[in-house]
């Protein structure tokens, strides 16, 4: 039976990948700071909680990584653990750098020192590409990272790169563009957005505040993107993909996918700080800007062109936004208390 190890796992991908990877005869070992109060919520809401064999792992402890990785001689090793809020990374940028840059770093020295046979996947992201370069952005297009997140995930992917050139590993890394689901953190705009529109709809007088609404994003469905994941690590030889869509759409038209399919009779007014978005409906106002919630450097566009992996590994994302949009609302329609 093959053993894979996955960081991060009580996350949205690690417990998407943890479900197919156990689908396909795994076992699964999860990694986990137990930090948070519930932390296998995610593992729980896809019924694999009992399935997982958890250990305690944080990526920033050298020694822990390095007797994780000595004493498993895992088959597979998927590296999904970080501070992965783009927004807070300003606020937190030496643990960002941590996590996302120093923690690879233990990873990947020391499965070349202790277990230079198991096959390494990086979770890097097309924060990378930041301030494009390129109007449709591929493997080839050049890097500008935009925050101190993206900055640690350069570090983290040029590694990866790196550590496979110099010591022959089988290291991967997925460059992966925007991926959603209803297990989504609360923090990114749009699960604030479909648990928002959810509650309103069940009748909370509420507000939602958003910041950026002309940034776009490639936004897919994150079920599919761990099987590309998967898929990378049973090549015959190591290569970095992306993984994306191929379409790009505004927050301002994700809110109106979620207002559609929540059947919110959403109209926006003013412009810039002052856009609000009212639902004739009800009359009530229900989207304004908070300026707080603009960012320092902004990624304008990410757009992403997924055409190599369509090539080499026969993989494709099948859900477009607007579905996406739906099955977030639907979801957090169904839960939402008021
Ligand atoms: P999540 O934030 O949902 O999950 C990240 C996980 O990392 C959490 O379970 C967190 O644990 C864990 N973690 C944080 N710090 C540490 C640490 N010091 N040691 C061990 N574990 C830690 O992210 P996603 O599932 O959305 O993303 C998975 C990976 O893919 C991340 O690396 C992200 O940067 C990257 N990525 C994501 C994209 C997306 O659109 N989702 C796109 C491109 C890349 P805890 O619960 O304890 O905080
Ligand atoms: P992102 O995701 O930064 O792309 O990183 P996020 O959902 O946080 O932001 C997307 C865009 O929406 C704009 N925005 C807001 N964002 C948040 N979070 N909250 C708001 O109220 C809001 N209003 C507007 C942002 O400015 C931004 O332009 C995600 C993470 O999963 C990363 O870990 C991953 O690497 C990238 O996707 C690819």
């Amino acid at each position: 039976m093959k053993e894979a190890f996955i960081t991060g796992v009580c996350g949205q991908d690690g417990a998407y990948l943890a479900k197919l990877l156990l689908s396909k005869g795994y076992h699964v070992i999860g990694g986990s700071r137990r930090s948070s109060l519930d932390y296998t919520f995610r593992l729980r809401e896809l019924g694999i909680a009992d399935d997982v064999e958890m250990i305690t792992f944080d990526i920033t402890d050298q020694y822990n990584v390095y007797q994780t990785i000595e004493k498993g001689q895992f088959d597979e090793v998927y590296n999904l653990a970080a501070q992965s809020f783009v927004g807070a990374s300003w606020e937190l940028p030496v643990q960002t750098t941590m996590v996302n840059a120093i923690g690879p770093l233990y990873l990947l020295d020391a499965i070349r020192r202790y277990s230079p046979t198991t096959k390494f996947y990086q979770a890097s992201t097309s924060e990378m590409y930041g301030l494009i370069k390129e109007p449709i952005q591929s493997e080839l297009t050049p890097f500008y990272p935009r925050s101190p997140y993206g900055v640690a995930k350069l570090y983290a992917h040029s590694l990866t790169v790196n550590y496979r050139e110099s010591f022959d590993l089988f290291a991967c890394s997925g460059i992966l563009f925007n991926h959603e689901s209803p297990l989504r953190g609360e923090e990114f705009v749009t699960k604030k957005i479909s648990m928002a529109l959810g509650r309103i709809k069940k009748g909370s007088n509420e507000k939602l505040f958003l910041g950026n609404l002309e940034a776009t994003r490639d936004w897919g469905y994150a079920k599919e993107y761990v099987e590309g994941m998967w898929l990378m690590l049973q090549q015959e030889s190591p290569d970095d993909y992306v993984l994306a869509t191929g379409h790009t759409t505004s927050v301002r038209d994700y809110v109106n996918s979620c207002a559609n399919a929540l059947e919110l009779n959403l109209e926006w007014t003013g412009d810039g700080l002052n856009t609000k978005g009212i639902d004739l409906n009800s009359g009530q106002e229900i989207i304004s800007i908070d300026p707080l919630l603009y960012r320092p450097a902004e990624v304008d566009v990410l757009l992403g062109n997924p055409a190599k992996a369509l090539r080499e590994l026969g993989w494709k994302a099948r859900v477009n936004v607007d579905e996406l949009a739906k099955i977030m609302s639907i979801f957090d329609y169904e839960r939402a208390k008021v």
